[in-house]
């Protein structure tokens, strides 16, 4: 399998996370990326490709024109407005505000965001343009003939909603690639995550859409991030109804329940005879995963590849998160060789 990289995903470096009260070191660092891809290498999975430059179309055809804007400034507007650190949303419209969009940065930053963990800085922009990047050039691989690509996306996209930020995502990498197979004549596009988090963001894009399937397992959202999205009666709206599926589990879900949900939405994907079939891959399923609290093993994610390529479709696996950064590299690859091995 062919994997795309960018090396400008190290313009993202934020110092900032807040997390517990503190601003910690981000989880999401640029050492998540060097260490899949060395991995890539060292497995020689296949070509590691540079991406093309799709410009911001495609961008825009999931996000807002001026979300995007937003984006684009964000950082030179925070500085000309005389702060001292990283660009961190602190203020959102509560229940009886009003959602509209203020002058001022500290009001569009939380007009634009839905969470405060996600620190901007110098080169988040660019960043998040490389990773758009990476994904459609992986879809243009498996568009023009490839079974499947990897699209080592970073930063990550899966929370980003049409004019929202949040949960270390800026562009919603999946999405952005789901649209450009249907604007390019596939009538069915399928997104599975199997992140550890719901995809708030790619739920939401598509949720009265009945051309793009959307499924996500993940941990409850009673219990763990996005809090307010991503629970099973969310099955989608208009249009949409029935086109939208959430698995949650508890603590300490092991593979062997966790494929059960496995099974059950690759089962909904077949009934659905989609055209592609997009993956949003995130390992922080993983026992050792700082953040997250299934127990999914290294071994666990081959057999997770080989379940996905007897989907038989052509596949485009988007990175997402995974913070044990020793075992990342090895569980990301995994899911590619598992899925090579049985396509
Ligand atoms: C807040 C925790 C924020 C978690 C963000 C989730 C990032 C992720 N202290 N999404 O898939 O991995
Ligand atoms: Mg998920
Ligand atoms: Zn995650």
């Amino acid at each position: 399998m062919k994997t795309v990289f960018s090396p400008l995903h190290s313009r993202r470096h934020v110092k900032t996370e807040l997390d517990g009260g503190l601003l910690i070191e981000p989880h999401e660092k640029p050492s998540r990326a060097e260490t899949i891809l060395a991995r890539v290498k060292d497995q020689a999975l296949g070509e590691v490709l540079e991406p093309e430059e799709f410009g911001l179309e495609p961008v825009r055809r999931v996000h807002t024109a001026d979300y995007v804007a937003f984006l684009e400034t964000c950082w030179q507007d925070w500085q000309a407005a005389g702060k001292p650190g990283e660009a961190i949303p602190a203020v959102w419209a509560g229940r009886g505000m009003r959602h509209r969009l203020p002058k001022d940065i500290d009001g569009r930053l939380g007009y634009y965001s839905f969470a405060a963990e996600t620190s901007i800085s110098d080169g988040t922009w660019e960043a998040a343009r490389a990773s758009a990047n990476v994904a459609l050039t992986a879809q243009k691989l498996v568009a023009g003939g490839e079974r499947a690509a990897f699209a080592l996306c970073r930063p990550p996209g899966h929370h980003a909603h049409a004019d929202l930020f949040g949960g270390y995502c800026f562009f919603n990498n999946a999405a952005i690639v789901a649209q450009a197979f249907r604007d390019q004549g596939y009538g069915r596009v399928a997104v599975l995550d199997v992140d550890f988090h719901h995809g708030n963001g790619t739920q939401a894009i598509f949720y009265q859409c009945s051309d793009v399937l959307t499924l996500s397992l993940h941990g409850d959202p009673d219990l763990v991030f996005p809090h307010f999205l991503g629970f099973e009666d969310e099955t989608g709206e208009g249009d949409g109804e029935g086109y939208n599926l959430n698995i949650v589990y508890p603590p300490n879900t092991p593979y062997s329940v966790w494929s059960q949900g496995l099974e059950t939405a690759c089962e909904r994907i077949a009934a659905f005879q989609p055209d592609a079939l997009v993956l949003a891959l995130g390992v922080d399923t993983f026992e050792d995963d700082p953040i997250s609290f299934f127990k999914l093993t290294s071994s666990d994610y081959l057999t997770l590849g080989e379940r996905l390529a007897r989907l038989g479709l052509p596949t485009v696996f988007t990175m997402e998160g995974g913070y044990d950064v020793d075992a990342i590299g090895v569980n990301a690859v995994n899911v590619m060789q598992g899925f090579d091995r049985a396509a």
